[in-house]
């Protein structure tokens, strides 16, 4: 961490109080005149920062990124976001996340990116990635469960999700099994849950999130512009995308922490209520064939459970979900 961050550490640290120039050249051992061309750096990357008379430099405004400083500064977890990467732009968070993952990066290492030029989503399909409006980011996590437990991960992830997003703006989003996370029908997240394994079990789950926050519907791109939203085209309210990590770093660490120590019961009440799938009649698209019918519930694996109009229930792991029931979003 530079100097002039560590400036900046100080500054948001001392909760809007201002810090005297002297201190803070005392505290890092350089003259007062060093301070304020670090503060004047510090201006230059869109930090806000006030001169208070006789008494120093006060921060008013952080910049609107997603930089470690700001997301580590009061986050409140303990493994989660404690590493970030991060890069202002990349072809995808999930290809970084894989390749540190197999340097041996530590159980809740995040990758965090600006803008992805190759973001994907489920079965090679895109992820649209607009520069500075969302949150794209990849949490590795070294859970020790069995492989067959990977999907119930991106149960846990969207219930955590939907918690922050609640939090940070008061939306109400709900889920669909077994990924999208919904706002008025429209999806505002991705989620895309990708595995490293071998005969051992898990050796890193690389839970890869996509956040719409601060689009506007032109910031989409043409073949998704129907079907997305972002939280700032629901709220009508610019979203701080900081605010909104650090909110979600700290559900993600509480839900996969119960989910471990407890199972997937607890869990899969809270997904059950905020789900928009479960009594709901559906159609199913998987890859060899397509199914109807009601969507009674989520097994304790995260299995959705199709009863079919000849009475028959089948367990879906995989499949596109469609609601049928036109009066519904
Ligand atoms: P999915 O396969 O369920 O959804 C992908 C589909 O969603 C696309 O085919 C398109 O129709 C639609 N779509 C594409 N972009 C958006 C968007 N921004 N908002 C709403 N709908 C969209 C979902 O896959 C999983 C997405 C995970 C994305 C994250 S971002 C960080 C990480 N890195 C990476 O490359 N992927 C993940």
């Amino acid at each position: 961490i530079t100097v002039t961050l560590k400036i900046a550490k100080r500054l948001i640290e001392s909760n809007g109080e201002a810090v005297s120039g002297q201190h803070l050249a005392d505290e890092l051992g350089i003259s007062r005149t060093a301070i304020w061309k670090h503060i004047k750096e510090l201006e230059e990357k869109g930090y806000g920062i006030e001169s208070v008379k006789k008494k120093g430099y006060r921060i008013v405004m952080l910049p609107d990124t997603l930089e470690p400083l700001g997301i580590q500064t009061g986050l409140k977890t303990k493994s989660i976001g404690r590493e970030i990467e991060y890069v202002e732009s990349c072809a995808s968070t999930q290809i970084i996340a894989h390749q540190l993952a197999q340097e041996g990066a530590p159980d809740g290492t995040v990758v965090l990116t600006e803008t992805q030029t190759a973001g994907r989503g489920r079965l090679a399909r895109k992820w649209d990635s607009a520069a500075n409006k969302g949150a794209w980011m990849s949490i590795i996590l070294r859970p020790d469960v069995a492989p067959q437990k990977a999907p119930q991960f991106t149960l846990v992830t969207a219930v955590a999700v939907v918690r922050a997003i609640e939090e940070v703006t008061g939306l109400q989003p709900q889920i669909k099994w077994p990924n999208d996370i919904l706002l008025n029908g429209k999806k505002c997240t991705g989620i895309l849950t990708e595995l490293q394994s071998d005969a051992d079990g898990i050796q890193a789950l690389i839970i890869g999130i996509g956040l719409n926050i601060n689009q506007e519907k032109d910031d989409f791109d043409a073949g998704v512009q129907d079907i997305a939203t972002s939280l700032k085209m629901e709220s009508g309210e610019a979203v701080n995308r900081q605010k909104l990590v650090q909110s979600l770093l700290f559900y993600m660490e509480l839900y996969t922490q119960m989910y471990i120590e407890e199972g997937f019961a607890m869990l899969k009440i809270l997904w059950e209520s905020y789900s928009t799938t479960i009594g709901q009649p559906v159609r199913a698209r998987m890859t060899n064939q397509t199914l109807e019918g009601i969507a009674e519930g989520i097994t304790d694996d995260g299995v959705l459970q199709l009863r079919t109009a000849d009475g028959k229930l089948h367990g879906i792991y995989s499949a596109d979900i469609e609601m049928t029931n036109k009066s519904r979003k």
